[in-house]
C-alpha cells in the first residue's frame, strides 16, 4: 500500500515503543520509514504489525536517508547512552545542513545538552524529546516533551502533536519545552514525580493493610472512592485495579509479590539533581530512599527480628475518621511533591535559560503519561493565572487544599511514628512544609557553628545581605577580617 511520496519521518529502533510510535504516526497520516540494527527486525515489523499500512522500510541508513522528506526528521528509539552517540556519529555522514534527529529515549538530560551543542555546530538540529506513557501511549499518543534546537520545532510539531495524548478539551499533551537537554530534563522531573506520587499511595496503602487491617477488596474499594475525589488519577486507578486482581488460583496476586522495588535510575537523577542545584526535593529523595530500603530485604528480615514491634489496630468506629484524613494526608503530601518538582524545574530553567512555562509543562503531563491527573488541570491553571508564581503553595487554590489538608496530615504522620509505621514521603512533606512555611529557622546556630569550628562567617540581621562577619569565639585573636573574610 506504499506510496510514491518521501516519507515524513525516520523511526530508528523497532523495540515495542518504536514500533507502536510509528503505527500511531501511520495513523495520523504520517509516512514512516522504519529501520533497526539488526534488519530482520524490520521485515518481522513489515509483515506482521504494519502489514497492509503506508510504513515502508529500510535495510540500510542510506536507503533510510534516501526515502526521506527534506529536511529529513529522523526520530531515534534505541536503548540510551553510548547507542545514541554512536548512532549519531554513523548517520551524520548522509545528512545535510538543516537535517533533523530527534531523540525519544530516556536519556539523560547532561547527554541531550552535549548532542544539541555539537550537532549545532555542523549544522544539524537535535531535539531532545521526553516520551511518557509507555507502550499504550506510545500507541495511541504519549505526552511529549520536546526540547533542544528550536529553529527544528515547525518542521516536527504537526507529527508530535497529532499523535500525542489530548486533553478533554481537545489540546495536545505536546509543546516545546525550551532549548538544550530542557526536554529530557522535564521528562525526568516527570519520572521523579511519578516516583513521590507511587510511594505516598503505597504509604497510605501499608497504614490501611496494617492498622486499619483492611482487606484486598476493602482498599480496591477505597482507592475507587478516593478516585472520585481530588486524587483522581491514572495510579490511584490502576491501584484500585491491583488490589482486586485474582490469579487462576483465586488469589490476590498483590500479596504473592515480593517486597523489594526495582528502579531504572531517573528518580535518582532527579534527587541528584536537586542536591547539586541546592533544591529541597524531600518527597521524591525520600521516595528513591524507600525504594533502597526495599531492597534490602533480608537485612530487613533480619533487624524485624531483633526490633520485633506489632502495629496496633484502630477502632473500628474511628475507621471513617482516619480514611477522611489518609485521603487528605495524600493530597497534601502530592501537591508538596509537585510544588518541589516545580521548585526544581524553576531552578534548572533559571541555570540554563531555559525559559521553561510551567502551564504548559502540566499541560504535557495532563494525559498520556504515568502520573496523568484532573491535579494537574488546576497547577495549569494556577501558572497560566500567574506565570510568575514563585512557588506552587502560594496559590490561592493550592493554598487553599493546604490549609484544609494539613491537619489530617499531622494526625496521619504523627500516628505513624507513634504506630511505628513508616510513612517516610508523608512526614518529609510535613517536615518541609513546616520548614518552607517557618520564618525563623534555626540556622543562625548552624551558621554559629560554622564560623565557631571554621571562621565560615554570618549575616547579621540588623546589617544588610552582603555582609559578613567573623566572631572570635575562643578569644584567639585571629586576624580574620570579617568583612573580607567569605568562604
Ligand atoms: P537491535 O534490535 O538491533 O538490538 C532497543 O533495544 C533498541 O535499541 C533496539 O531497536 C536495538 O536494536 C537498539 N540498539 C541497542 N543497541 C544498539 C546499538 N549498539 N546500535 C544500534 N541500535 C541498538
Amino acid at each position: 500500500m506504499s506510496t510514491d511520496k518521501k516519507a515524513d519521518i525516520a523511526v530508528v529502533g523497532l523495540a515495542v515503543m518504536g514500533q507502536n510510535l510509528i503505527l500511531n504516526m501511520n495513523d495520523h497520516g504520517f509516512k514512516v520509514v522504519a529501520y533497526n540494527r539488526t534488519t530482520s527486525k524490520v521485515d518481522e515489523f513489515l509483515n506482521t504489525s504494519a502489514k497492509g499500512t503506508n510504513i515502508v522500510g529500510a535495510h540500510s541508513i542510506q536507503e533510510m536517508v534516501d526515502q526521506l522528506e527534506r529536511p529529513r526528521k529522523i526520530m531515534l528509539m534505541v536503548k540510551a547512552g553510548s547507542v545514541v552517540d554512536k548512532f549519531i556519529d554513523s548517520i551524520i555522514p548522509y545528512l545535510d545542513k538543516g537535517d533533523i534527529i530527534i531523540d525519544g529515549g530516556n536519556s539523560n538530560y547532561t547527554d541531550t545538552e552535549r548532542r544539541v551543542h555539537a550537532l549545532e555546530k555542523k549544522g544539524i538540529y537535535y531535539i531532545g524529546a521526553g516520551v511518557s506513557g509507555g507502550e499504550e501511549g506510545a500507541r495511541f499518543g504519549p505526552s511529549l516533551m520536546p526540547g533542544g534546537a528550536h529553529a527544528a520545532w515547525p518542521y516536527v510539531k504537526d507529527i508530535f502533536q497529532a499523535i500525542a495524548a489530548k486533553t478533554p478539551n481537545g489540546d495536545a499533551c505536546c509543546e516545546w519545552v525550551g532549548n538544550g537537554g530542557a526536554g529530557h530534563f522535564v521528562k525526568m522531573v516527570h519520572n521523579g514525580i511519578e516516583y513521590g506520587d507511587m510511594q505516598i499511595i503505597s504509604e497510605a496503602y501499608q497504614f490501611m493493610k496494617e492498622h486499619l487491617a483492611l482487606s484486598n477488596d476493602d482498599l480496591s474499594a477505597t482507592f475507587k472512592a478516593w478516585n472520585k475525589t481530588e486524587l483522581n488519577s491514572y495510579l490511584i486507578e490502576i491501584t484500585a485495579n491491583i488490589f482486586a486482581f485474582k490469579d487462576k488460583d483465586g488469589n490476590y496476586v498483590i500479596d504473592q509479590i515480593l517486597d523489594t522495588a526495582g528502579q531504572k535510575g531517573t528518580g535518582k537523577w532527579t534527587g541528584i539533581n536537586a542536591l547539586e542545584l541546592g533544591v529541597p526535593l524531600t518527597l521524591i529523595a525520600e521516595s528513591v530512599f524507600a525504594r533502597c530500603i526495599s531492597a534490602q530485604k533480608s537485612l530487613r528480615v533480619e533487624a524485624s527480628e531483633s526490633y520485633p514491634h506489632k502495629i496496633a489496630k484502630a477502632n473500628t468506629k474511628d475507621h471513617d475518621n482516619i480514611l477522611n484524613d489518609l485521603n487528605k494526608a495524600l493530597l497534601f503530601a502530592k501537591i508538596t511533591s509537585y510544588a518541589q518538582g516545580y521548585m526544581l524545574m524553576q531552578e534548572a530553567s533559571t541555570i540554563h535559560n531555559w525559559s521553561l512555562n510551567y502551564g504548559d509543562i502540566a499541560l504535557m503531563w495532563r494525559e498520556g503519561c504515568i502520573i496523568r491527573s484532573v491535579f494537574l488541570e488546576h497547577i495549569k491553571k494556577a501558572f497560566d493565572a500567574n506565570p510568575k508564581l514563585t512557588n506552587l503553595l502560594l496559590d490561592g487554590y493550592f493554598k487553599a487544599l493546604i490549609i484544609e489538608a494539613l491537619p489530617s496530615a499531622r494526625r496521619i504522620a504523627a500516628k505513624s511514628i507513634e504506630l511505628g509505621l513508616p510513612m517516610p514521603a508523608l512526614t518529609s512533606a510535613v517536615s518541609f512544609f513546616d520548614g518552607f512555611s517557618t520564618k525563623r529557622l534555626p540556622a543562625n546556630l548552624l551558621q554559629a557553628q560554622r564560623d565557631y569550628f571554621g571562621a565560615h562567617t554570618y549575616e547579621r540581621l540588623d546589617r544588610p545581605r552582603g555582609e559578613f562577619f567573623h566572631t572570635d569565639w575562643i578569644g584567639s585573636n585571629s586576624n580574620v577580617s570579617s568583612s573580607s573574610y567569605n568562604v
